[in-house]
């Protein structure tokens, strides 16, 4: 930690040297320096964000706030210590007016203190602890928080009649969100909680924790995986016969997600969870922005792919409103927007610098031998529940 705090000195004190603070002013391009895991574990979740920048980029031009925008992406193979050395790296020689990406949430973590010292926006497009935009008051988030997924999908198991409950969650961050909420919520509502199973982020074996849920009975398993374990996970499920036995899986959308949705074959039809973003919500947007996507990628995007595309839209507003200025302008700029996602209608809170969204609990259904989510409720207007503390 003091290392940490150190280096980050030693990087302000660098930057501000050379002049770095403001050099945007000055220039008539702006830089926007992106730091995905391109390679790796998370690679499905860089794939997805850099096609939907790609995207962006292409639909609505290289220009903002009068500038020409120029977008770096590098990769930090979800390595905490990579991605907070490129994104120093970007703020210092690349010079960048705003620093985006982020997959896993020890990544954004890490970079936190350089976007604070360095007075650097930095938009959030993956990662979903809910503590993320608490570590700077530079960080502004497009993607979602574990809380608002696991309160959500508690509250339609109490009126679906699941008492008793175990759950499985990766052993970090927005895991432990996952299970906190989801846990006190269902107790909240007179359930009851029977075990709390953890799975590591890194090359997880299910098989242990799987029997320990065949050995617990609940009426339902609660999961939380990050986006990319979700067929390893079902797989598993089907291998040891959960699906057989009675107990019901219940996820967060991480665990369904789109991008591997129809690897998983028919275990996961009929499971029920919550999240921000289906490839099948019915919108006008959203079909547009599928059909643009798949045309341009070869592939269905997922809830990543949304999170970096409205991530793009919130860049390039802020540097409209901003005139191309960067620092507290493009910060302020960012805050408080609203808009039409393919997600559905979003607001940036302006005083928590969190995304507000509609929360829809959907349920896995076979569509013209495709499997999709399919949303039949929602809550509304959803602020992260792990802010009201
Ligand atoms: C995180 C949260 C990562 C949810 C995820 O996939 C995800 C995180 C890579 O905050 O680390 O689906």
């Amino acid at each position: 930690m003091i290392r940490r705090k150190m280096l980050v000195e030693a990087l302000t004190a660098v930057a501000v040297a050379s002049g770095v603070t403001g050099a945007w002013a000055q220039s008539d391009t702006v830089k926007i320096g992106v730091v995905l895991p391109m390679t790796g574990q998370q690679a499905s979740t860089g794939r997805q964000i850099e096609g939907a920048i790609k995207l962006w980029v292409a639909q609505n031009g290289n220009k903002a706030g009068g500038k020409k925008v120029e977008v770096i992406v590098k990769d930090d193979g979800s390595v905490p210590d990579a991605t907070r050395r490129l994104a120093q790296e970007l703020v210092v020689n690349d010079k960048v007016v705003a620093l985006a990406g982020f997959g896993i949430t020890p990544s954004a973590m890490a970079t936190a203190p350089i976007a604070t010292q360095s007075k650097t926006p930095m938009v959030v497009m993956a990662a979903a602890t809910s503590a993320i935009t608490e570590a700077s008051p530079y960080i502004v988030r497009t993607s979602f928080t574990l809380p608002q997924a696991a309160v959500a999908l508690a509250e339609w198991a109490n009126k679906n009649n699941i008492k008793k409950v175990v759950t499985l969650v990766a052993d970090y961050g927005p895991g432990f969100d996952a299970e906190k909420y989801f846990a006190d919520r269902v107790t909240l509502n007179q359930g009851q909680v029977l075990e709390k199973l953890r799975t590591p982020l890194r090359a997880p074996d299910f098989a242990p924790v799987l029997q320990k849920v065949r050995d617990a009975k609940p009426d339902a398993l609660f999961v939380f995986l990050p986006s990319g374990q979700g067929a390893a996970f079902m797989k598993q499920f089907a291998e040891r016969g959960l699906d057989k036995a009675g107990i019901r899986l219940i996820a967060t959308g991480d665990v369904t997600d789109d991008d591997q949705l129809n690897t998983m074959g028919d275990v996961a039809v009929g499971v029920v969870n919550a999240h921000h973003y289906s490839a099948a919500h019915d919108s006008a947007t959203n079909k547009k922005f599928v059909a643009a996507f798949e045309a341009a990628n070869k592939f269905r995007p997922n809830f990543m792919a949304v999170g970096g595309y409205d991530g793009m839209r919130l860049i390039y507003k802020a540097l409209d409103a901003s005139k191309g200025a960067g620092g507290d302008a493009l910060l302020a700029a960012m805050k408080g927007q609203i808009f039409e996602s393919p997600r559905g209608k979003v607001l940036i809170d302006a005083q928590t610098r969190d995304i507000v969204q509609d929360m829809y609990i959907r349920k896995v259904e076979k569509k013209d031998g495709q499997l999709w989510n399919i949303e039949f409720d929602a809550i509304k207007e959803m602020k992260d529940p792990g802010k009201s503390k």
